[in-house]
């Protein structure tokens, strides 16, 4: 069913032209490394400007704002949670950011949406086991939400692409 709508690509999320992308944010939402710096340096300062209004982010939930300079309209920022040896909530706080940017995206009519490996860098979550979550988690929504049209998971670099593109057509979903 999914294998239509969710495709695996190696690029960069930030130019990406689909209706909404995903920022792997922290709990502040004001910036930071990885692929945070990258959309806020694509986006402008006006996406600092409308995260100020937000209050930040709790882990695992998700917050929207604009995409100004982006090709994206939308940003959808979720905070994944640190790895700190798979004991304390990971999987179950990573799943929730898949479920909870697709459960807002669906809310604001988006069809197109794209998703870094969220966690997987500065935060450390074993790319293979964060593959696993998210491909699955974003399965189980479609069956229930079946409303987008493209779901994109942006591989950074090749161990990323090579977990996740595995992973899907292993699955044949
Ligand atoms: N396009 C797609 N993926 C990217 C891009 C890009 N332009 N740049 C990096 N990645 P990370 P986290 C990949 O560290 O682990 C920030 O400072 C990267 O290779 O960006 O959730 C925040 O403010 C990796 O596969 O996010 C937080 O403090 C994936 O995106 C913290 O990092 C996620 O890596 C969040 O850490």
């Amino acid at each position: 069913m999914g294998q239509r709508i969710i495709r695996i690509i190696k690029g960069d999320i930030t130019e990406q032209e689909v209706d909404a992308i995903v920022n792997a944010a922290n709990n502040s939402l004001l910036g930071g490394g990885g692929v945070d710096g990258a959309i806020h340096k694509a986006a402008g300062p006006k996406l600092l400007d409308e995260c100020r209004t937000l209050n930040g982010c709790a882990t695992g939930e998700a917050k929207i704002t604009h995409g100004y300079n982006l090709p994206a309209k939308w940003v959808i920022h979720t905070v994944g949670p640190v790895w700190h040896g798979g004991n304390n909530e990971e999987d179950r706080m990573l799943a929730k950011c898949y479920s909870n940017c697709l459960k807002l995206a669906a809310e604001e009519g988006i069809k197109t949406i794209a998703f870094p490996a969220i966690s997987t860098g500065v935060y450390h979550f074993p790319i293979p086991r964060a593959a696993e979550i998210a491909i699955n988690e974003v399965i189980d929504f479609l069956q229930e939400t079946p409303v987008f049209d493209r779901i994109l998971f942006v591989c950074f670099n090749d161990e990323t692409f090579s977990n996740f593109n595995r992973l899907l057509n292993e699955d044949k979903k």
